[in-house]
């Protein structure tokens, strides 16, 4: 019962039993727990019969959501989950010697509105991001992307930088009002199919092969103007638009995306309005941007299936982005449930319809309890017919990936249908972006699962990559120490767990428009001096290392070609060491705390023996 509670008096109260204080008699009353812990030990633990007298404790029923049974969740995550939670940090971060296979595909990847600038030359039509960018504090600085890399101008510049990374692939992105100025066939702009063409020639000569996007965020204003994602007819424009690329320039091109990350066009696009088009605050919207978008995907593979991959011979799919989650207290099941529902409702909400058919269990009962708790008549998921389920599952040649981030999740109601909220381990080292922590492990755990959980495709990562702000320094160490664990991680996942994987591209060749954070958050390998109105491209540390990464296809043990970036070669965790001497002072402090002393002795004496 309530009672003296030391220097707190009886401020503090620990009772099953209220006790009250101003009557002589004191008398007790019991609280909710009281009865509790009394049907408790009557029960001698918790019983699966429901006792009927505590009724009183229970919470009012509209309030309460379904739990999902622990036995479901979750699933292949848990499989992953598993295989590596026992891991130790050292374990983690171990360095792993080893090549990719022979073939292996190494790139970089950019897409049109970042670099392309040229927003109204030789009869381009306005984008969604053209319009958003010109409208007032909807980007940083209220930078734009009018000019940005000026690469509509900078063919020759492009091809050559891409020349001295060695790379064996460029993702670029095509910039659908260039060459459908109204979004619509009606009106085709000959001067920008022109200009892609020119790049595809450039890229053949220079034997580097084009990975092309079709839409990467900047769709045709006019479009939007109907409705945008939002509006059905939506898949016809842009089976359309497909139809016109892959002809005018499929016989260029091996390998194509048509979206890229689709997750970023219905919530940032339609639901938290800080991309373009700018709509916000309606829960609703995403999900049937993220339907037509689906459906508009499915079109296209299949025209490109049946009336062009005979001739052309390529391959075509999506790029799908997302976080790797793991439960924040893995002693929690809540924090489980909730890991597994932001991997299903950020990866698994465009790639379970594409690669196992229809939206998962999670996302579709979910959404819809959520809904019908906020008193809509009913789910604000869409459904797909069975026919649209056949369509639409096994479109696709390849799992295209791209990955940043790692989040511990926990569940969190407020947050609309997936409930969940991530954060970052605050040791994790930080980037010029606050999203963005570095945590390279996440990336072999995610490769895993997509093994797992989508039938072993073959995955090409589109897009990896870090970013710095502030004073220009052109020696990246953050970003060469990022690609060589994140690479390292990626060899891991191949040669230890057998992922598929055919390729890896980093993001991103230049700095370029970071999209709402303008040109404040540098991604880019080539620094852009924006101040001197030709725009050189710069090399920053990284294009060196990462081009020796390429020309080595890996982190062979031995035999490493000119020019060499790894000075020793011993065994120790941090490849760190191995591979940037001294100049990584700055990371040390942090390094510390994952090497012993030790190891790091050892390695100054390896270093001073060299
Ligand atoms: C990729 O998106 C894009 O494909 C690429 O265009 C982009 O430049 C690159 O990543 C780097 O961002 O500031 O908290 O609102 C990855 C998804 C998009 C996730 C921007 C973070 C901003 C989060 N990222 N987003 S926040």
């Amino acid at each position: 019962m309530d009672g003296f509670e030391a220097n707190q008096g009886y401020s503090q109260r620990f009772g099953l039993h209220y006790v009250n204080f101003e009557v002589g008699s004191r008398p007790r009353t019991p609280k909710q727990s009281a009865y509790l812990y009394a049907e408790i030990i009557e029960q001698n633990g918790f019983s699966s019969q429901k006792s009927k007298k505590f009724k009183a404790a229970e919470r009012p029923l509209t309030r309460r959501l379904a739990a999902l049974p622990p036995s479901e969740v979750p699933s292949q995550a848990k499989v992953v989950w598993e295989k590596f939670s026992s891991q130790s940090n050292f374990d983690r971060q171990m360095y792993h010697y080893g090549t990719f296979p022979e073939g292996f595909s190494w790139g970089i990847s950019s897409s049109a509105y970042q670099i392309e600038g040229g927003w109204n030359a030789d009869g381009k039509g306005l984008s969604i991001w053209d319009k958003f960018a010109h409208s007032p504090s909807k980007i940083l600085n209220d930078d734009n992307g009018d000019i940005a890399c000026d690469s509509y101008n900078k063919i020759e510049e492009d091809v050559a930088i891409l020349k001295q990374l060695k790379v064996s692939h460029y993702r670029f992105s095509l910039s659908w009002p260039r060459v459908l100025p109204d979004g619509t066939i009606n009106n085709i702009n000959e001067a920008g199919i022109n200009y892609y063409q020119r790049l595809l020639d450039a890229l053949h000569a220079a034997n580097i092969q084009p990975q092309v996007t079709l839409y990467h965020w900047d769709l045709p204003q006019a479009i939007e103007d109907y409705g945008g994602f939002l509006n059905d007819s939506f898949v016809k424009l842009f089976r359309d638009y497909a139809d016109l690329m892959f002809d005018r320039l499929g016989d260029k091109v091996k390998i194509w995306i048509t979206f890229n990350e689709p997750i970023m066009t219905a919530n940032h696009g339609y639901g938290f309005g800080d991309f373009a088009p700018g709509l916000k605050g309606q829960y609703t919207l995403p999900y049937i941007v993220g339907h037509n978008l689906i459906k508009a995907h499915a079109e296209a593979w299949h025209l490109y299936n049946d009336k062009y991959r005979a001739k052309q011979n390529g391959i075509i799919s999506i790029t799908i982005s997302s976080d790797w989650s793991e439960p924040r207290n893995p002693y929690r099941q809540e924090d489980y449930d909730a890991a597994r529902r932001v991997v299903e409702f950020t990866l698994g909400w465009f790639s379970h319809p594409i690669f196992n058919g229809d939206y998962s269990e999670i996302m579709k009962t979910r959404i819809r309890d959520r809904s019908l708790a906020a008193g809509l008549p009913q789910s604000r998921l869409p459904e797909f017919t069975q026919e649209e389920i056949k369509r639409i599952k096994g479109t696709h040649d390849f799992f295209g990936l791209n990955h940043f981030i790692f989040l511990f999740c926990t569940s969190l109601n407020f947050v609309p249908c997936r409930g969940a909220m991530g954060v970052s381990d605050r040791t994790w080292l930080d980037t010029g972006s606050s999203w963005l922590k570095i945590a390279p492990f996440g990336i072999r755990r995610l490769l895993n699962f997509i093994k797992n959980e989508y039938g072993n495709p073959p995955i090409i990562v589109t897009e990896n990559g870090v970013s710095e702000q502030g004073p220009i320094d052109l020696n990246d160490v953050h970003r060469i120490y990022y690609y060589e664990q994140y690479i390292n991680q990626v060899l891991k996942a191949y040669l230890l767990d057998g992922v598929d994987v055919r390729g890896y591209t980093a993001w991103s060749l230049l700095d370029n428009l970071e999209w709402a954070s303008g040109f404040s958050q540098r991604f880019g390998l080539f620094y852009v001096n924006r101040s001197d109105p030709n725009l050189p491209r710069v090399p920053k540390s990284s294009v060196n290392f990462y081009a020796t990464v390429i020309k080595c296809n890996g982190f062979p043990e031995s035999g490493v070609p000119e020019p060499r970036v790894w000075s020793v070669y011993s065994r120790f965790p941090c490849g760190i060491f191995s591979q940037c001497p001294w100049s990584v002072f700055p990371l040390s402090w942090w390094l510390y705390t994952m090497c012993s002393l030790h190891l790091l002795v050892s390695a100054t004496l390896l270093e001073t023996t060299e």
